[in-house]
């Protein structure tokens, strides 16, 4: 089954958006496997972003996610790592769709509240930096598997 890697920034902790962004990822239909709340290690933060290590912007961003607590998570279902980018929204919170999570609660492209994985590689290289097997629930919902 497909998984994806999402984090809530400090400023989506901060601005108490924790409870409206998992509800939304629960309600659209995704299971949750893997759930912390943690202030990120410098050493952490920079291979997370390491792509982006040349971009005038890397060094304020490091400084940022390292700034507050951050909540990683891990989303499974199908389709959910481009699905999870739907929800989520564009990376510049101003070009946003209204409905989703950047477009509804971020104005600021160094403030967009959230980040999830861009591609199902990059996924499973988010999943294996954030998070042990341990700390991953392999279960199956059985209440409602008419959504699943
Ligand atoms: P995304 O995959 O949507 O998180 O976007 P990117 O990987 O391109 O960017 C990662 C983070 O860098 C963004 F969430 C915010 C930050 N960023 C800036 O601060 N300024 C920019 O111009 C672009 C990105």
């Amino acid at each position: 089954m497909e998984r994806t890697f999402v984090a809530i920034k400090p400023d989506g902790v901060q601005r108490k958006l924790v409870g409206e962004i998992i509800g939304r990822f629960e309600a659209k239909g995704f299971t949750l496997v893997g759930l912390k709340q943690m202030m990120v290690p410098k050493e952490l933060a920079e291979k997370h972003y390491e792509a982006l290590n040349d971009k005038p912007f890397f060094n304020g961003l490091i400084e940022f996610i390292t700034s507050g607590p951050v909540v990683a998570m891990v989303w499974e279902g199908d389709g959910v790592v481009a699905s999870a980018r739907k929800l989520i929204g564009a990376t510049n919170p101003l070009a946003s769709e209204p409905g989703t999570i950047r477009g509804d609660f971020a104005v600021n492209v160094g403030r967009n509240v959230i980040h999830g994985s861009d591609a199902l590689e990059t996924a499973q290289r988010e999943i294996a930096l954030w998070f042990s097997e341990e700390q991953l629930s392999d279960w199956t919902p059985t209440m409602m598997p008419w959504i699943h």
